[in-house]
């Protein structure tokens, strides 16, 4: 896809950056968005060989940078842990994380929902993104400082019927952004939350168990936003001079009112 020229001219202030969730959709996007500006990588997801086949093509593309790959599960704490803990002893160290990684387990209402999709999206958009913030914040603590960006989504300040875990993990992740824009002012460390609507990625297979068809369902006969949307806007957020940061960036396909309500092709209005 030809990007907007605006965005291949961006210069970014941070240039090490981590992205969890960075084997597929939104975060892979941001990786080769941010490879082609020129920036260090550290890649982590849990399907290794997506991570590791990334790897090996911005390496190819872009030799002068470095891309590192590593392949875990949010959800452990341990192993959060253990990344950061390596990462602290290295010579090349992030200033950037884009805490991304997260998804969405089933459409039920409460009282018929499965309780291991509960704990799925409660353990990793919630736990998992905080374990990287609790790990990853003291390695931007520095004088130089970073910039720590959270994939939030319009569910943030929104609902839907058969959304409640996942929208109230977004909630979540939106109140422990704004708490850390508080507790993170002493430091130069921005904090930008992106609130995405539709994005066409991998988001919807996963949320309906690899149904293909039903996932289909969710974008056909509209017009949704791309994962490199996404990307450009990270990428604009992370490119402002120092002094300026975006803490909240609402972004939705230009046909997208609310969480559920979508201007189709022929022009009628879904949901
Ligand atoms: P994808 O399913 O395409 O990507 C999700 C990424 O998260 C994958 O790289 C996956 O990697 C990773 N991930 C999931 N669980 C774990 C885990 N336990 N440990 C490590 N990595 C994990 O979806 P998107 O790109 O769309 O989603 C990215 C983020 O954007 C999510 O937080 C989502 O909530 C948010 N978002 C998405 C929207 C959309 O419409 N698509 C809209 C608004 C927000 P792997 O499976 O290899 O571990
Ligand atoms: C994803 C947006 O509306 O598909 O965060 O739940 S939605």
């Amino acid at each position: 896809m030809v990007r907007h020229f605006f965005f291949t001219l961006l210069t970014m202030q941070y240039t090490h950056v981590l992205i969890t969730g960075a084997s597929s959709g939104i975060g892979e996007a941001i990786a080769r968005s941010l490879a082609a500006k020129g920036c260090h990588l550290w890649l982590v997801a849990r399907r290794k060989e997506r991570l590791v086949s990334l790897q090996q093509e911005l390496q190819k593309e872009f030799p002068h940078i470095q891309v590192f790959t590593f392949a875990l599960d949010v959800r452990s704490a341990e192993a959060v842990r253990g990344l950061f803990n390596d990462l602290a002893s290295g010579e090349l160290r992030p200033n950037v994380i884009v805490n991304n990684a997260g998804l969405a387990a089933g459409l039920a209402a409460v009282d018929a929902a499965d309780l291991e999709d509960w704990h799925r999206m409660i353990d990793t958009n919630v736990k998992g993104a905080l374990y990287v913030l609790k790990y990853g914040i003291p390695l931007l603590k520095t004088p130089q400082g970073g910039h720590i960006v959270h994939m939030s989504s319009v569910v943030s300040r929104e609902v839907y019927a058969g959304g409640s875990v996942y929208s109230a993990t977004k909630h979540a992740l939106d109140a422990i952004h704004r708490t850390l824009r508080l507790e993170l002012l002493p430091w130069p460390i921005k904090l930008t939350s992106i609130n995405p609507g539709l994005v066409e990625t991998e988001f919807s297979l996963v949320r309906f168990a690899g149904d293909v068809d039903r996932a289909q369902q969710v974008y056909e006969d509209i017009e949704p936003l791309k994962a490199e949307d996404i990307a450009d806007v990270v990428a604009y957020c992370l490119s402002l001079p120092k002094h300026v940061n975006l803490p909240e960036v609402h972004i939705t396909a230009s046909a997208q009112a609310t969480a559920t309500k979508v201007r189709k092709k022929d022009g009628s209005i879904r949901g």
